[in-house]
């Protein structure tokens, strides 16, 4: 019985690579954790189809969605190593190990998503894209992520005072963890795929993300109370394997890149849409949104997580001109 199962798996898998390969000569495997049909995940698919028409049907990527290939973190890894070619992911999880990731991740360092546009498009993006080289990884775009807000079981915090003590949910980086303690709350840094079931068992009492994931993840069904703090504009970015991208000519590399870039808007029209559907959708479900918030003293508070991550003259240079960018 189990050798029948192990040839059949055999015979499939060898069945899908043959089928792959009639369509393509290489194809891509990209990774992301959000369902089919998300803005990212529809976004590098519509790179995939660019790509495959630039390179004549030479290169095309196929997305693994839902977190198929696994968490965040480990995905990365796995980039890293060259296990998955591509790979869209939050800056978040990239900040404990590049450190020029910490600057756009700062709370409260964007006024606004089209400041973070202006920035991220501009050379402090393009300088933030190319410090992925060094990690075995090349850069290629960045996507949206809107902005994230806190969101909890218990009740609706209309102040940081209301914060203190509960336990949130942050994604796996130290300087969110600092963040939460600057709030007077507690952290815990835990992967996407266990904030549900945490939330319901009451490990933690809520965690924060932006429309669309606070909807499609379910978060909204656990925690009903949902305060437009807008701590976080963090944008997300799309990475290619190193090693992935060695095995490319330049020509196919530049299409890549191309690709990359050209399916930006197409993130950014569709980021827009779902962010109006998820909100209705919530709204709809009865959640509390709480919009009247002084954001204020939650701005005031992250002095000292800007004090303990932008320490060398390069980060200080880099948040200075993001300040100064109109
Ligand atoms: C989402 C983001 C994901 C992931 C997730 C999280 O907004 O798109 O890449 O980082 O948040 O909180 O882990």
């Amino acid at each position: 019985m189990t050798l029948m199962k192990t040839l059949t798996g055999m015979l499939l898998a060898t069945a899908a690579m043959v089928m792959t390969a009639s369509a393509c000569d290489t194809t891509l495997k990209s990774s992301d954790t959000h369902p089919d049909g998300y803005p990212t995940v529809e976004a590098v698919k519509a790179m995939g189809k660019t790509l495959e028409e630039s390179t004549g049907g030479k290169l095309c990527i196929e997305v693994y969605h839902s977190a198929q290939l696994g968490e965040e973190k480990d995905t990365i890894e796995q980039t890293q190593f060259g296990a998955i070619d591509l790979n869209r992911v939050s800056l978040g999880p990239f900040n404990n190990i590049i450190e020029e990731t910490q600057i756009p991740s700062l709370p409260y360092i964007f006024r606004s998503v089209a400041h973070m546009h202006t920035v991220m498009d501009g050379p402090i993006g393009q300088q933030i894209l190319d410090a992925f080289a060094a990690h075995d990884l090349i850069g290629l775009a960045f996507y949206d992520g809107g902005s994230r807000s806190f969101y909890n079981k218990e009740k609706p915090i209309k102040s940081m005072e209301d914060m203190k003590g509960m336990k949130f949910r942050v994604m796996q980086s130290d300087m969110f963890v600092d963040m939460v303690s600057a709030l007077g709350a507690n952290a815990t840094p835990l992967p996407y795929g266990e904030v549900y079931s945490s939330i319901q068992t009451g490990v933690i009492d809520g965690a924060e993300n932006n429309w669309p994931s606070y909807d499609t993840s379910g978060h909204y069904e656990v925690a009903k109370y949902y305060t437009l703090d807008q701590h976080l504009i963090v944008p997300e970015v799309l990475v290619m394997s190193k090693k992935s991208w060695d095995k490319l000519s330049p020509e196919d590399q530049q299409a890549v890149r191309s690709a990359a870039k050209a399916s930006v808007p197409v993130m950014r029209e569709l980021w827009e849409a779902q962010e109006k559907i998820s909100q209705d959708k919530i709204r709809a479900a009865g959640n509390e949104i709480i919009t009247d918030i002084d954001k204020q003293p939650f701005i005031d508070a992250m002095k000292p997580v800007y004090e303990k991550y932008v320490k060398s003259d390069k980060l200080k240079e880099m948040v200075a001109a993001i300040q100064a960018t109109k």
